[in-house]
């Protein structure tokens, strides 16, 4: 076979030398590496042919990037139109306050949208849309251009003006990406509220956020069931309305001047007269036509909340030049699209990933994009690729979480399914297990098709480092940075570390989607992004390269456990832990010990078809077996203190397990702020 899983005893040799005398004590902050993993897979020639960017190009654009690294960005720019060109491409006066395309003016809808109204994209499909029951709608670039018009105008009748923000608590609609688009289009901010989230969650974002207007729908179809979102806005605005009232401020409505509501599960919600207006009344007699805002290209696009997997959420903000150049740009090279593409991004719209690559990413590049509603499992677990057969899907870009989960369903259900129409695959959230890339990439892409493992966050705005479909792809490894990104992976007083030696993910240089501020907190950015490294950006990750310069994140830096003196990052040893046949996902954290000062302890869900605990297996048996099994794979150092069996994993919105959570619980504390967590699990079925 093509190379093996060789952990065990390199691994157990490379950790006892990479352990610096500091690391024990967290000096240096250096992470030992367990696993290795030594598969490799080379591009076809099918896809070398195809590519647009062959490797020789790959190579140039690096080289380019290193010598001129702001011309590079000034030619990415360039590709897309602007109503007037920046006097600088990067101000960099006031860092990190950083200023891309300073001095020009644009809108992205201008290019998402309105540019492909004078081309032949006019009537090439923009959005296929699919409903959980089922329906579906399809929206040509024209018609699609047209809806944001409307909705645009709508927006302006009701007093929205440039720099207001407009909050969407929707799921994955049409209304929910025209929502967004006629807001950005007539200069206002958008805060998406990922529909998931309780009243309580959207009560906060209200508070933070100050929007005038909601957009919203009754309800939705969500594994199989019908789940009501209005009321919960109206708890929200109540909950707003006494905590002002409190604080003995007046506010009618918490400063929400009107809610729109999109019709969609025929729910008889109640509407409140004069503040909720039903989506398709305020669309009647629309005019199809509404002028575009003219912005600064360093004006507010969007703000959108992240808790990361840790904390209070924050509003990260994005401006519209930096950001559109940023995404036109990773999207192409990463995702090598072409006209004829069916792009399916299966990320929530209230995820940075929705908002990047499944709306203004596949606009900008004139594709069509699929958006879906439901849940990915129902109703049975071949949901997925009925729909990849059934629009003739060539790129699906998803997250481990879910492929873990399909895993589950084994090979019988995409079997069931033509596939060949996918070209590329992807991935993003979460570091996924050499065992489930292999996995997706066998079975789902049949072998043939790359597997892009783009690493990135809501921050980044864009993919920074990943593939390109012509790379040597590892599993596991996020590869190396994009032409014109500088990573590097550092100590913790930011030297550079030697191959196979753990540490810090830090960006040198600034990068046109990054954020531009938290919103309403300037101070926060600077402390919690460039303080740790002055002069670099800190992403909170640790990562290890390899020998061949390859990044291989490790895991949350919060989250690294010390073991034995060893620092190690969270996902080797789940990586680890999912090689085993039984395991279908799991999560790893430390706990404080009174004798080792922290050991590791795993939260383990079984595969189906595992008899359950307290049946067959012994859960003793199967916990000292999933012991050894780490041991075995990662070396002396990789020691379990204890599994436990679970039927779910507390996650977020984009998939991502909480560890914080399990931490909390297992240490009997506060789970601090969970808003960020999926109410319904994504998990069940
Ligand atoms: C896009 C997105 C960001 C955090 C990031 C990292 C983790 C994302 C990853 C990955 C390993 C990948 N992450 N992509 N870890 N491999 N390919 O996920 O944004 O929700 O803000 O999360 O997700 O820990 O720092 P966001």
């Amino acid at each position: 076979t093509a190379g093996q899983r060789t952990a065990q005893q390199p691994a157990a040799k490379d950790a006892t030398r990479n352990a610096t005398p500091n690391a024990a004590g967290g000096v240096c902050g250096t992470l030992d590496t367990l696993l290795v993993e030594e598969r490799v897979f080379r591009p076809l020639p099918r896809v070398m042919a195809e590519a647009t960017v062959n490797p020789q190009d790959a190579a140039h654009a690096r080289r380019r990037a290193e010598q001129d690294w702001l011309g590079f960005w000034e030619e990415a720019a360039d590709e897309l139109q602007w109503f007037r060109k920046w006097e600088t491409v990067l101000d960099d006066a006031e860092p990190p306050f950083y200023r891309w395309f300073a001095g020009a003016r644009c809108n992205i809808v201008h290019n998402a949208l309105d540019r492909h109204i004078e081309t032949v994209n006019k009537n090439r499909l923009a959005l296929i849309w699919e409903g959980e029951p089922g329906d579906t709608r399809k929206l040509t670039y024209f018609e699609l251009y047209r809806e944001v018009n409307r909705f645009a105008n709508v927006l302006r009748g009701m007093g929205v003006r440039k720099g207001d923000m407009v909050l969407i608590y929707m799921p994955s609609l049409p209304e929910t990406a025209i929502a967004m688009l006629a807001t950005v289009k007539i200069g206002a901010i958008h805060s998406v509220v990922f529909a998931g989230f309780s009243s309580g969650g959207l009560a906060d974002r209200i508070v933070d956020a100050r929007p005038r207007i909601i957009v919203t729908v009754d309800g939705f179809y969500r594994n199989g069931r019908v789940i009501a979102l209005k009321p919960l806005v109206d708890d929200a605005i109540s909950h707003c309305r006494r905590a002002a009232q409190d604080r003995g401020e007046a506010s009618a409505d918490a400063g929400i001047e009107q809610v729109v509501v999109v019709h969609r599960a025929h729910l008889d919600v109640a509407m409140k007269d004069g503040r909720d207006h039903w989506w398709h009344d305020v669309m009647l007699h629309q005019p199809s036509e509404a002028l575009t805002e003219v912005m600064d290209a360093t004006d507010p696009l969007f703000v959108l909340y992240t808790s990361g997997t840790t904390g209070k959420p924050k509003g990260i903000v994005h401006s519209h030049g930096g950001y559109m150049v940023g995404v036109h740009r990773t999207l192409n090279w990463v995702f090598d699209l072409k006209p004829t593409d069916i792009f399916w991004c299966t990320a929530d719209p209230g995820w940075i990933t929705g908002h990047s690559y499944a709306i203004y990413g596949p606009l900008m590049a004139g594709t069509t994009t699929l958006l879906y509603e439901g849940h990915p499992l129902y109703p049975e677990a071949g949901r997925l690729w009925s729909m990849v057969e059934r629009w003739g899907v060539t790129i699906l870009y998803t997250v481990p979480t879910l492929i873990r989960m399909l895993m589950r369903f084994g090979t019988q259900y995409p079997a069931r399914h033509d596939l060949t129409t996918l070209r590329l695959l992807g991935t993003v959230g979460e570091p996924i297990s050499p065992e489930a890339w292999v996995w997706f990439h066998k079975n789902i892409g049949r072998g043939q098709c790359p597997l892009l493992d783009t690493w990135w966050q809501t921050e980044t705005g864009m993919i920074m480092i990943a593939p390109l479909p012509v790379s040597l792809l590892k599993p596991g490894s996020v590869t190396r940075p994009m032409p014109g990104i500088e990573a590097d992976v550092v100590d913790a007083k930011g030297n550079s570390l030697p191959p196979r030696t753990g540490g810090y993910l830090v960006i040198k240089r600034p990068w046109p989607a990054m954020m531009n501020t938290v919103f309403n907190d300037r101070q926060a950015y600077e402390s919690m992004y460039w303080s740790q490294f002055p002069g670099w950006y800190f992403p909170g990750d640790v990562a290890r390269k390899d020998d061949d310069g390859y990044i291989w994140i490790q895991g949350r830096a919060d989250d690294v456990i010390m073991i034995a003196g060893h620092r190690v990052g969270t996902a080797e040893l789940e990586a680890a832990l999912a090689s085993h046949p039984a395991v279908a996902e799991c999560g790893v954290i430390g706990v404080p010990d009174d004798i080792r000062g922290e050991v590791a302890k795993a939260f383990v869900v079984l595969h189906d078809d595992v008899p359950p605990i307290g049946g067959f297996v012994q859960a003793e048996d199967l916990e000292s077996e999933l012991m050894e099994h780490v041991r075995r794979e990662l070396g002396p150092v990789a020691v379990l203190r204890g599994v436990e069996f679970r039927t779910q994993l507390p996650k977020n919105r984009s998939g991502k397990i909480m560890r914080r959570i399990l931490r909390a619980e297992e240490l009997g504390e506060d789970t601090g702020d969970t808003s960020t967590l999926e109410e319904e699990p994504f998990y069940l079925r």
